[in-house]
């Protein structure tokens, strides 16, 4: 399956206001969609996140995919990095895009399911976990193209597990990760104290503050909510710094496996983590290990290494979605709920024809259709394309977006508490 075309199409999707411990989230999430046409017709399809950069550094490997054979991927992965490097924010990531689109390109042409080249499922739905995070009123959206709040505000403790209890009866989740970072961690222990309360202790509970305590404080949380979690995500940054936690966690009689989607990002960072044993389970994300078979591979260097393995999410939709269920479905080693933010992103702005994906039972079932098993609704993506003509930034910036609407004085300061 000769590739002859590729078509880049950044959108934005609304996004609504979800805090962290960076600020806020904007009125709209950007990303990108990589179409590969095949010789045949065929199309392919691929998703990442959009910044400045995304389309030009697409743009610059044009030359490298087009006319490529669809399954020449370690060739192709090889002259991208070549040309771009291999950082998470660059190569690793173009090449993601570009190797999913390949993947369902190539497995329409085959008549099989991307995860049945990836390897074969080693099952059949892939488990999610609910993703809370405390959140301004606010639905997403603006200027006339504002989003229904479906959630409502959620600003304590009884108001997120409100939010809970909402994520789990409409999608059954069996898991729940709080993003936290937000508040003074007397607020988030309370939160998470009461999500035990309210669920019980056969519901698994993490929380994540991507970066926002020191170690010390760390330890402190760690040791508080020692019973209540299933894993500790990121509470203080670098591989030096989750380490000391954990020594600290141990020196108090605690075992709670940390977790990371921040300090282990690349193949190279696995040997400190393991030398210093300071991640006890690693987040892969096809969009910055490098693609979907990078993110087998980190599976198997788990596995050898009895590391834990889950997945990372950013603000997404249905194509990304679909890439993270074949992904899963070919990683025999995935040994916790997968993170999404998918139950976020509003209907009107998938792209799938046939509109969102289900979530049932908090799992997505793998199709058996070839490739990823979707469509793209050309007039929602053309609609996507629209809204991202419209918004007036190319780049992420919760922190801008804190000081914009709610708090002129925002700094962002990691570690914070
Ligand atoms: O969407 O605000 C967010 C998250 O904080 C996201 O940016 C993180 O990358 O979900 C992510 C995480 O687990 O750290
Ligand atoms: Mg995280």
């Amino acid at each position: 399956m000769n590739i002859r075309d590729m078509k880049i199409t950044p959108i934005a999707v609304a996004d609504p206001p979800v805090r962290n411990s960076s600020g806020v989230h904007e009125p709209y999430a950007l990303r990108t969609i990589v179409e590969l046409v095949g010789e045949d017709g065929l199309s392919g399809w691929g998703e990442i996140t959009c910044v400045t950069d995304t389309v030009a550094e697409l743009e610059r490997v044009r030359d490298l995919v087009i006319g490529r054979e669809a399954l020449d991927l370690n060739r192709l992965r090889r002259d991208v990095t070549a040309r771009l490097g291999n950082d998470p924010r660059a190569g690793a990531r173009i090449f993601s895009a570009l190797e999913v689109a390949a993947f369902d390109l190539a497995g329409q042409a085959l008549g099989v399911p991307v995860c049945e080249l990836l390897g074969g499922r080693a099952r059949d739905r892939v488990p999610f976990s609910a993703y809370l995070f405390y959140k301004y009123a606010g639905g997403g959206g603006e200027h006339g193209d504002e989003r229904a709040d479906r959630w409502g505000e959620a600003l304590t403790p009884r108001q997120l597990v409100a939010q809970a209890k909402d994520f789990v009866a409409t999608h059954g989740f069996t898991s729940i990760k709080l993003k936290a970072g937000v508040f003074e961690p007397a607020i988030e222990i309370e939160t998470m104290r009461q999500l035990r309360d309210a669920f019980g202790p056969a519901m698994p509970l993490r929380i994540d503050p991507n970066c926002a305590w020191t170690v010390a404080t760390s330890i402190e949380i760690g040791t508080a909510l020692a019973g209540t979690l299933e894993y500790f995500e990121d509470p203080t940054g670098g591989i030096d710094g989750m380490a000391a936690v954990q020594r600290g966690l141990l020196a108090a009689g605690v075992e709670l496996p940390l977790a990371t989607n921040m300090c282990v990002v690349r193949f190279e960072q696995i040997p400190p983590a393991v030398r210093e044993d300071a991640v006890q389970v690693i987040l892969g994300d096809h969009h910055f290990w490098g693609g979907l078979r990078a993110v087998v591979e980190l599976g198997r260097i788990c596995e050898t290494f009895g590391i834990g393995m889950s997945m990372h999410s950013n603000s997404h939709l249905g194509v990304s979605l679909m890439a993270m269920v074949h992904l899963a479905a070919a990683t025999p080693w995935l040994t916790y709920d997968c993170d999404t933010h998918y139950p976020w992103q509003d209907e009107a702005d998938e792209l799938l024809v046939g509109g969102k994906v289900p979530i049932v039972d908090g799992a997505i079932a793998v199709p058996d259709r070839p490739g990823l098993g979707i469509e793209v609704d050309r007039d929602a993506l053309a609609r996507g394309h629209e809204r991202y003509l419209r918004v007036p930034y190319r780049d992420r910036r919760d922190d801008h977006e804190m000081r914009r609407k709610y708090d002129p004085a925002w700094v962002t300061r990691l570690p914070r508490w």
